[in-house]
């Protein structure tokens, strides 16, 4: 058996790029003063940037009106707490809800007893507006370990957030199954050795997600996935447990 599923947060259990962490940055630099504002496209191209203050520091570069180089740092982060600011009143207001087929991959767990963990890239206040929002007040509880972008600097595709989370559950890489949606995801999980699977978020629907151990357009949905799945209304835990096990050492 799985002995944990882990979930990525920002385009795996929520469309939340383009449709949350976007706006709100703009709504920050409308916020500054600042006649930036970033678009969908160039919000794409950004997302090769972990981080959402590496992310700025990076798009400052393009912009003529940006700061001296030295007052660059202190104005990404400023701008990146005013964003997150927004972000969490967004999310609030419920502008963002979970993928479909999340809330009831969860229940399977819950069902099963199958402890759940998170590893993002993403800030701690923004993993805590999104589960409240989305799953309730208590929404955290759900997770025996929660791994973000303050307790691993160092963001993906490092494998760092899941080398912590592995150790906070205690279990061995091969024990888990992860879900992403992006590149960096697939090669923080392929670097700390977690079998991963990935449902394609809006920005990367079609980047390549190499040694992922199955590839498809979202949990609501048997069909299209790069592996064969039983016929279902949806991809459940036991689906992902089959598809674990294909692949999985003798030895585990
Ligand atoms: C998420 C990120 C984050 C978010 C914004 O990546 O890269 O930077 O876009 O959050 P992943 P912050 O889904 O791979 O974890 O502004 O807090 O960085
Ligand atoms: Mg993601």
């Amino acid at each position: 058996m799985i002995h944990a599923l882990i979930w990525d947060v920002d385009g795996t259990l929520a469309e939340t790029e383009r449709d949350g962490h976007r706006v709100a940055f703009n709504l920050a630099f409308e916020e500054f003063g600042l006649r930036w504002r970033w678009s969908e496209t160039r919000y794409g191209e950004l997302l090769q940037v972990a981080g959402g203050r590496e992310r700025l520091l990076t798009d400052m570069d393009t912009q003529p009106d940006a700061p001296p180089i030295d007052a660059r740092a202190a104005l990404a982060t400023a701008l990146h707490g005013s964003k997150n600011a927004h972000y969490a009143r967004l999310v609030a207001r419920g502008g963002i809800g979970l993928r479909p087929g999340v809330f009831d991959l969860m229940g399977d767990c819950a069902a099963q007893g199958m402890p759940m963990a998170i590893a993002t890239t993403t800030s701690r206040s923004n993993v805590e507006a999104l589960c409240e929002a989305t799953l309730g007040r208590d929404g955290l509880r759900r997770f025996a370990a929660i791994v973000c972008a303050e307790d691993a600097p160092t963001k993906k595709p490092d494998p760092l957030v899941y080398r912590l989370c592995l150790a906070r559950l205690g279990l061995r890489a091969q024990q888990v199954l992860a879900i992403e949606d992006s590149p960096a995801g697939v090669a923080a999980c392929n670097a700390a050795g977690v079998p991963v699977i990935v449902t394609r978020s809006h920005y990367f629907a079609d980047a390549p997600m190499i040694s992922a151990l199955a590839t498809g357009s979202g949990l609501d949905d048997v069909a299209g996935w790069s592996r064969p799945a039983a016929r279902s209304s949806r991809i459940t835990l036991a689906q992902l447990s089959a598809w674990w096990r294909e692949v999985q050492p003798a030895t585990v």
